[in-house]
């Protein structure tokens, strides 16, 4: 069976030829569930068995923008790809991949239903205790297990070349590192915090950090990254953590990652200014918010070195103190990648966190605070050294900005 391009209309019937999918007897139910700004996801169930799929499928533009943005499908085939290779290594920690048909832009995967989108949660302030212990191991596992730490270099280079994803870096290359600076985007923060938005254009030493972290995005290819590990690329429950949306991966700067991670928690750590109108209960979501980034660093850093002292591949890994060094690296990375997601997020391409903020008062401080956290994170970012002087500072800040 063929068909030009699948939609909510003939999907029922194209999932019905898959093999082994559904049982012949089916009566399959779907609704069009996604809400992100690139992709068209669709739920498909079976009324009788009650068995359900996802399907998620690239049209060659991007969904935010309609047909006028054009958008390569190749990011389908990155992304089921990806995820396949992630649960190679963390099985639990991904969707399962059902079906994959690059002809029609498409691939199924395991319904998660039961899982929420970890920001949504985050925002109602839903706790995750085993998150950071998820996470960091997705993290060491996935960078380390695709470094040249692992593999040969020419293997590597392969998969560098089958991950290259010039379009949809492109769309990172200018959201996170070029629009807050030079793009005059002031309307698109509140007005209360415009200024501080405005400001980022003439901040010339920020600048110059970022154009380091750009450049650091643009050649460092240290790892296949998943590119866009913020989270509502994350999937959770208490008692599970599952990683989505990797059609942003490619051969980055793993910091980049782990950045993503912990920049985003603290957008939700600003966001409570609203979220969490009583103060003891703001402070208390707070610390949790803090200990959860501490945990996820140190999950990540045990995790990552373990790998190296039991697996490593590359000779020169051995010299003396260079684990060591390039852990130094890799914090400061996370950290200064960590700063640009935070500012990326606030004016243009917003997320929920904040846009579901109704007064626009508390909205802008909150935001001013973002800016200040983002820039500290940027800025200092090599002069923190461990985790716990992030935590400290970003409590400073925040007392300063009362
Ligand atoms: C136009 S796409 C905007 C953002 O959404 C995705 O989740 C990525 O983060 C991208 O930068
Ligand atoms: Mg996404």
């Amino acid at each position: 069976m063929s068909f030009e391009t699948i939609h909510e209309g003939n999907i029922r019937a194209y999932l019905m030829t898959v093999p082994g999918l559904f049982p012949a007897n089916a009566r399959l139910q779907v609704t069009e569930i996604g809400d992100g700004n690139i992709n068209f996801v669709y739920k498909v169930w079976d009324d009788k068995s009650g068995q359900s799929v996802i399907v998620k499928q690239a049209k060659p533009y991007l969904r935010s923008s309609g047909k006028d943005r054009s958008l390569t499908t190749d990011r389908i085939r990155i992304e089921s790809e990806v995820m396949a290779i992630e649960g190679s290594f963390c099985p639990d920690l991904v969707p399962k991949i059902y079906h994959q048909d690059m002809g029609q832009s498409l691939f199924v995967m395991e319904d998660l239903s039961d899982h929420e989108i970890m920001r949504k949660g985050l925002i109602k302030r839903k706790r995750y205790p085993l998150f950071p212990e998820h996470i960091g191991t997705f993290m060491a596992h996935t960078l380390y297990k695709t470094s040249d730490f692992t593999l040969e270099a020419k293997a590597k280079k392969a998969m560098q070349a089958r991950f290259i994803n010039p379009e949809m870096c492109e769309i990172t290359e200018k959201l996170v590192f070029t629009v807050p600076y030079y793009d005059d985007q002031t309307t698109r923060y509140m007005p209360g915090s415009a200024q501080a938005g405005a400001a980022l254009r003439s901040n010339e030493p920020l600048k110059k950090e970022v154009a380091k972290l750009k450049e650091a995005f643009l050649t460092s290819a240290q790892a296949l990254i998943h590119g866009d590990l913020h989270t509502g690329s994350l999937f959770v429950t208490e008692n599970s953590t599952k990683a989505i949306d990797q059609e942003f991966a490619y051969y980055g700067p793993m910091g980049f990652d782990v950045g993503a991670v912990i920049g985003n928690l603290v957008l939700n750590y600003a966001a409570h200014e609203y979220h969490s109108p009583d103060p003891a209960q703001r402070e208390d979501f707070r610390t949790y918010l803090l200990e959860t980034i501490e945990a996820v660093w140190q999950v990540f850093e045990r995790e990552f070195t373990r790998l190296w002292k039991e697996h490593n591949q590359e000779v020169t890994a051995q010299a003396e103190g260079y684990r060591e060094d390039y852990l130094a690296r890799l914090f400061a990375d996370s950290m200064g990648f960590g700063g640009c997601k935070v500012i990326r997020r606030i004016g243009r391409a917003p997320v929920e966190d904040f846009t579901s903020i109704a007064d626009p008062k508390i909205r802008a401080k909150a935001e001013r605070l973002a800016l200040k956290l983002g820039e500290a994170m940027v800025r200092e970012r090599h002069d923190f050294g461990t985790i716990e002087a992030v935590t400290h500072r970003i409590r400073e800040i925040q007392a300063e900005a009362e």
